[in-house]
């Protein structure tokens, strides 16, 4: 989220595409209406008639998976009147011209086809958002869950950057997380592509790593395969099941097929081709779930050996930092001690780290930190909270501390809740220090890319990350400069190395601690970075954002079809992309499954899958929760009333609905226009019904869940985001037949 949400109050207009917060994100939602009580128009772009829906001024509807051709459609109509901000383009954007090349391709009778918004309302929207000065965009799942996921992505801020409204109060794209700490979790790469902070695999990153925890490099070496492995991208969420059923994955994982999967906090029947997934877990040797509730996974599965089910604590009995959705991190307390033989979740990491043999190494930095404030035990979470905002330095948390964090967690009533400053002890802060918090002066950004206020008081320009110069030769740097800079113009991030030309004066002393370093690199000291901002400057660079990205394989984001598309007569002009070797240590089939066969003649309906308000994820929590199981107490599958009669069911009524890869589900039907007649929608929070059969024998004495249901992923398509492996859970196909 490049703004927050009390920041909505800002805006003018606000474009909600591919996001539900009405049933997702309530306490957004209250944002977003108080924003509409001040006069922002609300209009939500979606295939759906949600509840978010009904309290906007329009509602266009949208065939899924085809946002890109939609933006372009816009992007067309914003070009052939001039309502593009050029001067922000020119100064701020690199790669734009090829957006204009790509969008003539879309005038809106053409979008209009692809996308199912008609032409006249893609030129109403296009005129009415470029006039609102300033306009917001949110989005959530709708955009990501899709082979073009990161297009999608892509796209929106490329829009929003047309219209001008990026870097200003009351417009950015604000994209709405998922579960709680979900900011955090990203921001401590709980991925399998890089280290914490976004700070990749490579060498320098380890190097960087492996000093701050106090290991030697070489050490860390040893624990791979080799280096070839230490570097490399590992399974996800969503690829593990190929490393285990599929041979030719072997040579993605070091010659080896995985064999034992340890999950903590994720529902697991949550991700696509669920057949899949039980069965790759039923060849492995071991599998744990570390979960307070039983894990849904483990119910699907029959075997008697190796699968383990460990108590953790829920987030009532364990404290600690964790990040908004808008950046701002933190404090929660402790409610009450982890009851019976829950621990909390570090305790089973501390654990298994004993067992595989590197306690000590594990935890060295802590015990380094107790040390340096004069104790010999290290305290949880405070120490590891001051680890990480030590060394995470690329997005800037070092000017958070364990204490300002509690001390803003305290102190609630002394922020504003639209502009977030705070008053009192806490004037020039922003509330939770929203990232980048350059230093433990830095108040934080609550507005990324505004270039119009200095650094110090959370103004920047766009990262500079992938060198000044672009391959075709162009500058990444832009011409403007930062107020209160002592150098003028755009400008690289801050190293030892270029400290001298940028301006930035180092006595001796100084530029012996830091030598060798760069902004992000540095380790014990933040001189480097507290004398850019002395400086006025930004200390990951003042540059231009990157429209066209030239080492990706769309460079710009282009439409292409969904694997499983509604609109099979599209899918020779906008094919899906080629298949792909070793994403995320998978071999994954994009154009090959598109074209296997025609799809949409075997499965004529186009499957949607969304949300529950009463239920979260899985429902391995909320359906074990009483009183929501009664609020929403049984799966279903959304049906427009045309299609009902045609399929000759009543509301309750059961129908099979068959899955794109051979599984089907039994649901009960309720029929509603908030689908239109070509699709049907399927709340994702169900399982322990395993195609019309119950699972409930699996769960232990004691554990039922009040409430089970089919899982909407038994049937979701085959198909990941080219550059994420995301499932595209958005988009599918599906064939209905009467129970
Ligand atoms: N009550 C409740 N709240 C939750 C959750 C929960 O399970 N229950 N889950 C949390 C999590 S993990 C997340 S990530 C968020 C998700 O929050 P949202 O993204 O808001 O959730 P969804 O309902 O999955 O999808 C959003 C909307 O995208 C639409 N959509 C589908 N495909 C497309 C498309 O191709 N284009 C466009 N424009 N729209 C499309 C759907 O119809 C849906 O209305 O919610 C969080 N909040
Ligand atoms: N068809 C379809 N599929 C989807 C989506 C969709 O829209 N449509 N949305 C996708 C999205 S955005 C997401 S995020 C996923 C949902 O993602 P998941 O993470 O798979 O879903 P949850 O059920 O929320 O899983 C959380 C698990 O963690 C456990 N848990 C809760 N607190 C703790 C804790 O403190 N420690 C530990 N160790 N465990 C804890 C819970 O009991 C639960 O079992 O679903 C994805 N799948
Ligand atoms: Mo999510």
């Amino acid at each position: 989220m490049t703004n927050h949400l009390g920041d909505m109050m800002f805006s003018k207009y606000i474009l909600i595409i591919g996001a539900n917060p009405a049933v997702n994100h309530p306490v957004s939602m209250v944002h977003i209406l108080r924003a509409k009580e001040s006069g922002a128009k609300l209009v939500c772009i979606d295939p759906r008639f949600t509840k978010t829906a009904a309290k906007c001024d329009e509602f266009h509807r949208i065939r899924s998976g085809t946002d890109i051709a939609f933006a372009y459609g816009l992007l067309n109509h914003i070009i052939e009147k001039k309502l593009y901000d050029e001067k922000f383009l020119k100064e701020r954007v690199y790669g734009y011209e090829e957006i204009i090349k790509e969008a003539k391709k879309f005038p809106p009778e053409v979008a209009a086809d692809v996308c199912g918004i008609p032409a006249d309302e893609i030129r109403h929207i296009a005129e009415e958002m470029a006039s609102a000065k300033p306009a917001s965009l949110i989005w959530n799942q709708g955009l990501t869950q899709h082979t073009v996921g990161t297009s999608n992505t892509r796209i929106m801020p490329i829009l929003q950057m047309f219209l001008g409204n990026i870097g200003k109060n009351g417009g950015g794209v604000n994209i709405l997380r998922g579960h709680d700490n979900v900011q955090g979790a990203s921001d401590m790469n709980n991925l399998a592509d890089s280290l914490p902070g976004y700070y990749g695999l490579g060498e320098p990153a380890w190097r960087h790593f492996c000093k701050h925890w106090g290991v030697e490099y070489d050490w860390m070496l040893k624990r791979f395969k080799d280096k070839e492995m230490m570097e490399k991208t590992g399974f996800a969420h969503s690829t593990w099941k190929f490393g285990v059923l599929e041979d030719e994955n072997m040579a993605n994982n070091g010659g080896t097929k995985l064999r034992a999967l340890v999950v903590i906090g994720s529902g697991m029947t949550t991700v696509s081709l669920l057949d899949l997934q039980r069965k790759a877990m039923d060849m492995l040797d071991l599998v744990v779930f570390v979960d307070p509730y039983v894990n849904d996974l483990a119910i699907y599965s029959d075997r008697k050996d190796n699968l383990f089910m460990l108590p953790a604590a829920s987030q009532m009995e364990t404290a600690g930092s964790v990040a908004a959705t808008n950046r701002s991190y933190q404090w929660r307390s402790k409610v009450m001690e982890p009851l019976f033989e829950c621990r909390p979740d570090e305790e089973f990491l501390f654990g298994l780290a004993d067992r595989l043999g590197f306690l000590k190494e594990y935890q060295w930095r802590l015990y380094d930190i107790a040390k340096s404030k004069g104790r010999d035990k290290f305290i949880w979470p405070d120490d590891a909270t001051t680890e990480l905002t030590q060394s995470i330095r690329s997005i800037g948390l070092q000017g958070m501390s364990p204490e300002r964090l509690k001390a803003h967690q305290e102190n609630w009533h002394m922020f504003d809740k639209v502009t977030l400053e705070g008053t009192g002890p806490f004037k020039g802060d922003y509330y939770g220090l929203p990232w980048p918090c350059w230093s433990d002066k830095h108040p934080g950004t609550p507005v990324m890319y505004n270039d119009s206020i200095p650094v110090m008081r959370g103004g920047m320009g766009f990262r500079v990350n992938w060198g000044v110069t672009s391959p075709d030769g162009q500058s990444m740097l832009t011409n403007r400069t930062l107020p209160n800079a002592k150098f003028e113009g755009g400008h690289a991030p801050v190293s030892a190395a270029n400290a001298e030309s940028l301006g930035i004066k180092l006595t001796e002393e100084e530029k012996q601690a830091v030598a060798g370093t760069t902004f992000a690199m540095g380790i014990g000291n933040n001189i480097l970075v507290e004398k850019a901002l002395e400086a006025g400057l930004c200390p990951y660079g003042n540059g231009k954002a990157r429209a066209k990205v030239w080492n990706w394989y769309d460079q710009i984001p282009l439409h292409r079809e969904p694997i499983h598309s509604f609109r099979g007569d599209l899918v020779s002009k906008y094919p899906s992309f080629p298949d792909k070797k070793n994403l995320f240590r998978a071999n994954i089939k994009y154009e090959s499954r598109q074209k296997e066969k025609d799809w949409v003649k075997e499965f004529p309906v186009n499957m949607l899958s969304g949300r529950l308000v009463a239920h979260m994820g899985t429902g391995a929590e909320t359906r074990s929760a009483k009183y929501l199981a009664e609020v929403e107490g049984e799966m279903f599958v959304e049906i427009h009333p045309d299609r009902a009669a045609e399929l000759n069911v009543i509301n309750g009524d059961k129908v099979w609905l068959h899955g794109t890869s051979g599984t089907k589900i039994l649901v009960p039907v309720k029929i509603s226009t908030r689908v239109d007649y070509n699709s049907v929608w399927l709340p994702q929070n169900f399982s322990g019904l395993d195609q019309g059969k119950s699972r409930l024998e699996n769960y232990p004495e004691g554990t039922k869940p009040y409430v089970i249901g089919e899982s909407a992923n038994m049937i979701s398509s085959y198909g990941f985001d080219y550059n994420s492996a995301c499932p595209e859970t958005k988009c599918g196909l599906c064939r209905i037949e009467k129970a």
